[in-house]
């Protein structure tokens, strides 16, 4: 069994802890803020902050997953992604085993596909995605890098999210639509119009605020 850390240890920290149980990864620990080194989360320690990844590294753990979620802000995730490839540790894919996932789908590096979540044909997504429990990412759809579609959300065909977005709690998304980068569509939300960058939308119709 190959050995496992991860990295963030809240809510989202205990979805990756669920679905790795059924995975061939051995969680060896959790990097969490120096309060709660020692705290255990589903039986399994904080043993480290951040500045501990690269001792760990050298101690030969490998495998990393940025465990800590987003709602909004990518930041906090995104510099612990871009830390721990710096040190050299490789970020698996993890897909939880009730998610229905296609062969012609093409998964990125730390990306999380979670519960009952269906990942239809010729979808791409990036690196250190999150695709929550119960979302629908529908034929020909592409999500860029270090995007979260949140629980319930469904993206019709051909839907294309850039890097950093956030498409909020149950929101849908029709066919053919474009949503930029570093956006937040807010929860509930019924997108028919293309979204730019650097935008906060929400409501149905999905309006720009
Ligand atoms: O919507 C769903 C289903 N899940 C949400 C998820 C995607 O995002 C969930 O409801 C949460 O709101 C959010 O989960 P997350 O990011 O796990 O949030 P929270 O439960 O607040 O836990 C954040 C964890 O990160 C805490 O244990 C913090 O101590 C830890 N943390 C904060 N700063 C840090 C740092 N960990 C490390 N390694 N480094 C930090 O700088």
């Amino acid at each position: 069994m190959e050995e496992l850390l991860l990295i963030g240890g809240g809510g989202h920290c205990k979805s990756i802890i669920d679905t790795l149980s059924e995975h061939h990864y051995k969680i060896i620990g959790i990097i969490d803020t120096k309060e709660n080194v020692g705290n255990h989360l589903f039986g399994i320690e904080v043993i480290g902050v951040d500045d501990d990844l690269d001792k760990l590294f050298n101690q030969g753990i490998k495998n990393a997953f940025i465990s800590l979620g987003s709602i909004g802000d990518v930041k906090l995730r995104k510099k612990l992604f871009s830390k721990a490839k710096k040190i050299g540790y490789f970020f698996p894919t993890i897909i939880d085993s009730s998610a229905i996932v296609s062969n012609n789908a093409v998964l990125g590096n730390g990306t999380f596909i979670g519960k009952g979540a269906i990942i239809n044909a010729n979808v791409t997504i990036g690196n250190n995605v999150i695709v929550n429990s119960g979302s629908i990412i529908e034929h020909d759809c592409k999500i860029n890098d270090f995007c979260h579609i949140a629980p319930g959300s469904t993206l019709s065909g051909n839907v294309k999210v850039k890097e950093n977005t956030h498409v909020g709690t149950n929101s849908t998304i029709i066919e053919n639509i474009s949503i930029g980068s570093n956006t937040i569509i807010g929860a509930g939300s019924v997108v028919i119009k293309d979204i730019s960058d650097n935008t906060i939308a929400y409501g149905n119709p999905c309006k720009v605020v």
